[in-house]
């Protein structure tokens, strides 16, 4: 029973993310369908993904970003340390010519700090991405309610109770 309503929540979810998809140019930097995952409304930090493509033959960075929702938008990048997965803070991202850039749950992610108003299912944000040679581009957030990705292989193991 449980098992079937997930699978008719994760199909109606599938659709919609294709739904969503959109995306924006700076320059030659192509943004690949920005998203949020829906949080409580009291959760006071959140992350937003997207893909970074570089169209030109110049090599770019992304140096930040801000937005009007978050008192404080931080790059992050997630490391393994001691065994563990941890989060830390980078300063830039370089972006090769003809190369993507992905920003994804469990790799790097845009933290946004101090949230102003909540990541609710199918509603959008601002984000303003600041690139080294691309310059300044507002980009659209849409937040879905997307699951985390499945682990790989090893998930059954402790998923049947
Ligand atoms: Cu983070």
């Amino acid at each position: 029973m449980r098992l079937t309503q997930f699978s008719v929540l994760l199909g109606a979810t599938l659709l919609s993310v294709q739904a969503l998809a959109h995306d924006f140019t700076a320059g030659d930097i192509h943004i690949i369908h920005p998203w949020s995952r829906a949080l409580p409304p009291v959760a006071p930090t959140g992350a937003a993904y997207l893909v970074l493509e570089n169209k030109g033959d110049q090599a770019d960075r992304l140096t930040g970003a801000t937005s009007p929702i978050a008192g404080r938008v931080e790059l992050h990048e997630h490391v393994h340390q001691d065994g563990l997965m941890k989060m830390q803070q980078i300063d830039s991202v370089a972006i090769a010519p003809g190369t993507q850039v992905e920003f994804k749950p469990g790799g790097n992610h845009f933290m946004l700090f101090d949230l102003q108003q909540p990541l609710v299912e199918g509603g959008s944000y601002p984000l303003t991405l600041n690139f080294e040679h691309a310059g300044e581009v507002e980009v659209e957030v849409k937040v879905t309610g997307e699951p985390a990705p499945a682990a790989p292989a090893d998930h059954d193991a402790h998923s049947h109770h």
